[in-house]
């Protein structure tokens, strides 16, 4: 397939679920967006990042225009094609010594998508290193049968219930190690974590989740945003774009897509014995 990636790269993607680090933007541009980021602190909550879930692209012009960098979407072309959807975007923040976490978990475990082809690029804003909790992949887990989760809710989980795979040989892992600028990708079937952050320097990352065009909803009808080539299936709606930051438009539609995330996607988690 065309794109970015070797055939190595590619080959150890089918293999291994993971690939990484790759160069997205400069640090400059990754302070700008942190800051934008930061500024959004008290005007959508104590916490913005907390808000920042599943449709965050549609928060501000620079986070849909980060969702459609070519140096990314070249390399998930590689991966699943050139018409690419971007299914949804979360923003995952640790601040310096947070005790907050990610239990090991699938995103097609919740996702609702059909067939589970979704690649996860995450872009850090900041360093994320072993020492600040970054982004740890069970490797061939996407190859193995699908884990059962448990609901934990724990308030340190940064996951919306808490879903968390038990048992897994931790001695497997694989530290996904970036610095600010630079991502990561992930199948969405591989079994993925992050450790509570007892250092100085805190965490940022943003999380786009892609999908080829094919790609069928299991949970009826809802919208995605075309970010590359063409949609000649037409299985999704269109996601709304922003116009300004924080335009109240989309705030209220990324408002209502996570309500419905929280409660539909669990729900079909446990209809299939995952939860
Ligand atoms: O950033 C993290 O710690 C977790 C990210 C995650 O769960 C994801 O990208 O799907």
């Amino acid at each position: 397939m065309p794109g970015s990636l070797t055939d190595e790269q590619v080959e150890h993607f089918r293999r291994e679920g993971w690939l990484c680090p790759f160069d997205a933007i400069g640090p400059d541009e990754a302070a700008a967006n942190l800051a934008a980021l930061d500024s959004y602190d008290g005007r959508l909550g104590p916490d913005a990042t907390l808000r920042l879930k599943i449709k965050a692209q549609v928060v501000a012009p620079w986070m849909t225009a980060l969702a459609r960098n070519p140096r990314i979407l070249d390399a998930v072309e590689s991966l699943i094609g050139p018409d690419i959807l971007l299914f949804g975007t979360s923003v995952f923040a640790k601040k310096a010594r947070d005790v907050r976490f990610v239990s090991w978990h699938q995103d097609s475990a919740y996702y609702g998508l059909d067939p589970h082809e979704e690649v996860t690029a995450w872009v850090a804003l900041t360093p994320s290193t072993v020492a600040n909790g970054c982004l740890r992949v069970l490797p061939r887990s996407h190859r193995m049968a699908d884990f059962r989760h448990e609901e934990t809710y724990d308030p340190e989980n940064l996951l919306a219930r808490g879903q968390t795979i038990r048992d897994i040989d931790e001695s497997q892992a694989v530290d996904m190690e970036l610095q600010a600028g630079q991502f990561s990708l992930h199948h969405e079937r591989t079994a993925h974590c992050s450790a509570p952050n007892p250092s100085d320097q805190r965490r940022v990352g943003v999380a786009f989740f892609y999908m080829p065009a094919h790609t069928r909803s299991t949970l009826g009808r809802r919208g995605a945003l075309l970010v590359r080539g063409e949609d000649r299936h037409g299985h999704w709606d269109r996601d709304p774009e922003p116009r300004m930051d924080l335009d109240p438009v989309c705030l209220d539609y990324l408002d209502r897509m996570w309500a419905g995330y929280r409660d539909t996607g669990v729900k079909q988690a446990a209809e299939k014995g995952l939860v």
